[in-house]
């Protein structure tokens, strides 16, 4: 077959039969991705135990609620970050905070509060480094933001975000922090550790077979939403991770690697105010 009948095929079962509402850009967008894979299955003569082996795969897939690790995994959810930062570009919009991937991990709802908020629930407090991070949105003219809202949220020491893995307390490590007047956040949480993906799952099964290896580094994740603004999904990253700059769902990114300043001494915690919410 060639790629022009491929086409011809392909738009071929498009026929004016329908017992419902039309919708044609699902019309165009099926039958463009179709299209792609005919033209794969054709150009690498895959064979029909390949393709009933690859719909296999992806039914597996969902029944483990692994889908959403599918798309940063294989950069999809990179390449629409670059196309959004593409189409900023275009309309003139620069600068302030990168934005980078969500993840398959957000849950709504999390507790709220104004201006601090602890993350953790304490019960790996015995193990972990006691986190500080504050910050301050703005506006595109640098100018304080009051009452944005930041939604935060971060795995645990094993690696795991609370809902999901169903051992932790509902929201632990999840919180909304709405700025306070002069736009301020501050948080309390704890370092976490980087993500992996589940050893025995259909995404480490597919990496395994690609040469590539699931882990993310040390993250921690924020949507910062306010009113007339639009919305900044990003990470940070903790520096020194092994994984920085091999990232499995490709989220790096320059100025999204905030410096940690490592404080032993108690004193100076207090001293500096880090342990007490904004006065
Ligand atoms: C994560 O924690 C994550 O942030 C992404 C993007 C993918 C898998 C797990
Ligand atoms: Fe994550």
């Amino acid at each position: 077959m060639t790629h022009n009948e491929i086409d011809t095929l392909v738009k071929s079962w498009i026929i004016d039969s329908a017992t419902g509402p039309v919708n044609p850009r699902v019309q165009q967008i099926v039958t463009g991705l179709v299209g792609a894979l005919c033209k794969t299955i054709e150009d690498l003569d895959i064979s029909s135990s390949e393709f009933w082996s690859g719909l296999e795969y992806l039914r597996e897939a969902g029944v483990r609620n692994e889908l959403g690790l599918l798309a940063p995994g294989l950069g999809l959810e990179r390449f629409l970050d670059i196309r959004a930062d593409e189409a900023e570009a275009r309309a003139g919009l620069a600068g302030g905070t990168p934005r980078t991937i969500e993840g398959p991990l957000y849950v709504a709802g999390a507790p709220e509060s104004v201006g601090f908020a602890r993350l953790d629930d304490g019960t790996e407090a015995d193990r972990a480094e006691v986190l500080f991070m504050q910050g301050t949105v703005r506006d595109e003219q640098g100018k304080p933001l009051a009452n944005a809202k930041v939604e935060v949220w971060h795995c645990n020491l094993m690696g795991g975000y609370s809902y999901f893995d169903k051992t932790q307390s509902p929201f632990n490590l999840r919180r909304t922090i709405f700025t306070d007047a002069e736009g301020r956040y501050q948080f309390r949480s704890f370092l976490p550790v980087g993500y992996s993906c589940p050893p025995q799952g259909t995404t480490q099964r597919l990496l395994d077979q690609l040469g590539r290896h699931g882990n993310r580094p040390a993250h921690i994740h924020f949507f910062v939403t306010a009113e007339g603004q639009r919305k900044l999904t990003t990470q940070i990253n903790i520096e020194g991770d092994k994984y920085l700059w091999d990232d499995f769902a490709f989220a790096s990114r320059e100025g999204l690697v905030p410096a940690v300043r490592h404080i032993t001494d108690a004193a100076a915690i207090s001293a500096k105010g880090l342990d007490k919410p904004y006065a």
